[in-house]
This record gives structure tokens, sequence and C-alpha cells, in this order.
């Protein structure tokens, strides 16, 4: 008799520039799956609760200065850190809903004025996404929803550099979405089902892992 091999998770990131609405959807879609019988976990990246994180947490709050390639790779450093009980969740079966990852990492530090490439390659090796979500508003809807904490990065035109670095590293499995004049519940329901086929499709595929710099790209 032969017994089923266990599926594997799916590796789902939500990215895009700050209030967007990241957090909001990794959270609803988490409670969707679950509901929908698939186990699924929360998780975001800075994870402010490491050693490393808590240096992030004092970079971001402005009360710490760092150079910006020291702080890029521990930016890096705190995705590493989370790699072993990554892919122990995914191959048990749980798919991780991931509030930024690596495109962050780079499209952020970029926008300081580091080289992509210099940026990417510390990050070359980690677990692939099997989906990213690019959630997008255009320039008047994201000035007006304001409301930026005192944050290191809050800021429009910083945010419009990251936007452009963002359109730089989309990959054939990145899938944006427009989030302008959309409610949570409507961008919730555009974005279940990319996840639940993202999912599905995942179960009987390998992990793969980031292979920066890109093969397509000449220069690297
Ligand atoms: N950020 C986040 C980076 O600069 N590099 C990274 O690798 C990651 C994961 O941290 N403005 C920036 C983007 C955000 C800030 O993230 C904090 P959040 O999602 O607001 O906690
Ligand atoms: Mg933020």
């Amino acid at each position: 008799m032969s017994v089923k091999k266990a599926c594997r998770g799916a590796l789902i990131v939500l990215e895009g520039c700050d209030r967007v609405g990241k957090t909001t959807q990794a959270k609803l879609l988490v409670e969707s799956l679950k509901n929908n019988g698939k186990p699924a976990q929360l998780m975001n990246f800075p994870d402010r609760t490491t050693a490393i994180g808590k240096m992030l947490d004092q970079y971001l709050k402005q009360s710490q200065e760092l150079d910006d390639h020291a702080v890029h790779l521990l930016f890096s450093a705190n995705r590493w850190e989370c790699v072993s009980s990554m892919e122990k969740l995914l191959q048990e079966g749980t798919t991780l809903v991931v509030d930024r990852y690596s495109d962050s990492g780079i499209a952020f530090s970029a926008a300081k004025g580091l080289p992509v490439s210099w940026c990417a390659a510390s990050d070359s090796g980690l677990p692939r996404p099997d989906l990213v979500l690019f959630l997008t508003l255009g320039g008047t809807e994201l000035s007006s929803r304001g409301g930026y904490g005192q944050e290191r990065y809050e800021e429009d035109s910083f945010q419009q550099r990251v936007m452009r670095n963002y359109n730089e590293l989309k990959r054939d499995y990145w899938n944006v979405v427009n989030a302008d004049e959309k409610s949570v519940e409507q961008l919730h329901s555009e974005l279940l089902p990319l996840v639940t086929s993202a999912v599905a499709a995942a179960e009987d595929k390998p992990l793969l892992t980031l292979d920066w710099p890109k093969a397509d790209n000449p220069e690297t």
C-alpha cells in the first residue's frame, strides 16, 4: 500500500509601498485559508522580535544610525535566521503568508543608492516565493492615505523611488494587483483566488530558492 506524501505548503509574499494595506490583507488571507481547511501561518519581515530584529526596530524608529550596507545585511540576516523554521513549516504542509520579504530588502536599500545586484546577493538561496502579490496604489491615493508613523523611509519621494525599484524586480511568479479605491473586502476577494490556486499548484512542486542575480539579466 502506498502512503501519500504530505503536500507542502506555499510561500506567499505580499509586497508594496508602505500604507498599501499588506498587513491587513496578509491577516485576512491566513484567516480565509484556515477557514477553508488549509493550514496557514502569518509571518512578517522585519521580524522585530529577534536580536537582529531589535536592532532593525531601533534603526527604523531612528533611535540608531547604521551604515546603509550594514543595515541591508541585517535585514537579510533577519530573513536567513528564519529559514530553517520556514522550510520546516512549508514541508509539513503549512502555507506561509509573509508580509514583506526579499523584494522589500532590495527595493528599499536600492532607493538609498546601493546597487541592486549588491542588494540581491545576500538573499540568494533563500526559499523562493511561489507567489508575490504586489499591491499598488496610484500616486494621488498613496499620498492621500498619508498617516505615516515616525519611521525612517515613510516619506513620499522615497516611496516613489521604492516603487520604481519594485517595478524592476518583477518576476514571472509576481501578480500585480491595483489596490486603488478598493475596500478591504473587495481587495481580499481579489487576492484569495490567486492565493488558493498558488497553494494548489505548490502542493507537488519542489520548493525553489531565490536565484539572484536574475539569470535573464546580462549585466550581472
Ligand atoms: N524594510 C523591510 C527594508 O528596508 N528592508 C527589508 O528587508 C524589509 C523586510 O522596513 N518601511 C523596510 C520597509 C518598511 C520598514 O516594515 C518596516 P513594516 O512592514 O512597516 O514593519
Ligand atoms: Mg510600515
